[in-house]
């Protein structure tokens, strides 16, 4: 055993791990000089807790992952709900039918929801509604079904809009989810910018989403991957971000709220210091947007991204938002019926944003599912759920940090309810399984993030993500059957 100065990891994980980064020098030839907005690129229109908040945490390390526990020298405050709240834990999990089940003999407790969340009744109820009484395609059929599930497409759509406060219905494209819009993205805008030497931004908090398809852009037009380091306590070093700005990158990914460290990134700010300089910027929302109010107009981010499945709607649907003017000057991704004005063999022209980018059927169903979602949250209020998650989160980070060979990794004062940590002498794989025998759903591993788990030099972590419907009880049945483990194990 060590016992350890908070500081210590500082320099060991800076040490040890920056270097290894990879951040590769490279040149910018076709991009000297500040650019206007990113639109100037495209073609014309029309073509952790700090010790002594809850207890004093203890400080005596393994070993083992003797670099991971590091303490924010702000420690983590988080201020939870406000005095008039009405949230509401019980009533909304008698809203989740999944939760009258047992697993394993004991009551299902889901900590998985940075993977999916669990449904409402009032989603799987406009799913059902929708089959059984005007299922039907949409902006085609002469008859009063199509009109009816067209106006529930619509009103899906718009719904999204008011949900992410976009101007135009026009800016929200349907989509499979957050990895198709990235693609989207990527192969439309990103082939039409983007030449030989250019730069793509990343940063090393990225999941795979947000990397492969950027690479896969940079293998066929010879431009480059930046990547913007993090601090150790898993937020973004923006020092170093501005500095890789200074390149001028053409496009900038960034995801809004980590999948492994839960941290809320500063994209507001972020954004504005990409377009100083010119940069497009593209914001991963899967893990934000349940989780947080978001406004994409107040952000100015010019492409926002998030999945049904994890704002409690169905899987298959997602939206890709992007500002109206981008859209329009955006060459189509998928070509097929539904994107067309007028095809001939010699020449076809497009309709406009949105439906210029949902080439064939898109998913009818599930859209007017991720709308109920949508209604279902704003109905309980997304600042009273940031408050309510922030509540639990802090007394989740408290108690699991008090624990005796419990290492979590992320620990930025500005975070969600995604909780990654390890735990001495037991792998995530074994971990997770004691956790499933006492009805607790985790994920282990890499989470589609290895470049991160590179950086910390690990190969995978134990993931309790929070939602909505998870209680103080929950945490004290995780951290019971955690600090059981660690007991056998010691004998
Ligand atoms: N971006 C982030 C930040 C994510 O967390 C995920 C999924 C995606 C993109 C991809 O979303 P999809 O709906 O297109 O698959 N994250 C996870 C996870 O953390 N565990 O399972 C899926």
């Amino acid at each position: 055993m060590t016992t350890l100065n908070p500081d210590l990891p500082a320099q060991l994980v800076q040490g040890i791990y920056h270097g290894t980064l990879g951040i590769t020098p490279g040149h910018n030839p076709g991009n000297n000089g500040p650019t206007a907005a990113c639109l100037s690129c495209l073609p014309e229109a029309g073509s952790l807790p700090k010790a002594g908040t809850a207890g004093e945490p203890d400080l005596h390390l393994s070993d083992s992952y003797y670099f991971l526990k590091s303490l924010h020298p702000e420690g983590m405050t988080l201020p939870g709900r406000s005095p008039g709240s009405t949230y509401n834990v019980e009533a909304i999990r008698k809203d989740f039918p999944i939760f009258q089940q047992k697993v394993n003999g004991r009551p299902l407790i889901w900590f998985d929801n940075a993977a999916t969340t669990q449904k409402p009744q009032a989603v799987i109820e406009a799913l059902v509604k929708f089959y059984r009484e005007f299922n039907s395609n949409v902006h085609r059929g002469a008859h009063s079904l199509a009109a009816k599930a067209t106006d529930a497409y619509e009103t899906a759509r718009e719904k999204v809009r008011h949900f992410l406060d976009a101007s135009s219905a026009a800016e929200i494209i349907f989509l499979r989810g957050t990895t198709e819009a990235i693609n989207l993205v990527a192969q439309t805008y990103g082939r039409t910018v983007l030449g030989k030497g250019d730069e793509i931004l990343l940063t090393t908090m990225e999941h795979h989403s947000n990397i492969v398809p950027w690479q896969m852009l940079r293998d066929a037009t010879g431009a480059t991957i930046q990547v913007a380091p993090i601090t150790e306590w898993g937020e973004i070093n923006l020092d170093e971000y501005g500095k890789l700005l200074e390149r001028r990158p053409r496009i900038v990914a960034i995801t809004h709220v980590s999948n492994v460290l839960g941290t809320i990134n500063p994209v507001r700010k972020m954004i504005e210091m990409a377009h100083h300089y010119g940069a497009c910027v593209l914001v991963d929302g899967a893990q934000a947007v349940a989780h947080l109010p978001v406004d994409v107009r107040e952000l100015d981010a010019d492409f926002y991204t998030f999945s049904g499945h994890k704002i409690y709607g169905p899987t298959g649907i997602g939206v890709l938002y992007g500002k109206k003017a981008l859209l329009e000057a955006m060459p189509p991704w998928q070509g097929g019926g539904s994107m067309i004005e007028r095809v001939a063999f010699e020449e076809t022209s497009y309709k406009k944003p949105p439906h210029k980018f949902e080439a064939g059927t898109g998913n009818i169903p599930d859209a007017v599912g991720l709308g109920a979602a949508i209604d279902y949250l704003q109905r309980i209020g997304r600042s009273e759920i940031e408050g309510y998650e922030k509540e639990i989160t802090g007394y989740a980070m408290t108690e699991l940090a008090k624990i005796r060979g419990v290492h979590l990794i992320g620990t930025s004062p500005s975070k969600t309810g995604v909780i990654s940590f390890l735990v001495d002498g037991i792998s995530p794989e074994e971990m997770g399984e004691i956790l499933d025998r006492e009805g607790i759903a985790t994920r282990v591993g890499h989470h589609c993030a290895q470049p991160l788990m590179r950086h910390y030099g690990i190969r995978g972590t134990i993931r309790a993500a929070l939602g909505i419907y998870n209680t103080r009880d929950e945490i004290d049945v995780l951290v019971k059957t955690i600090r059981a483990a660690l007991v056998r194990l010691r004998g």
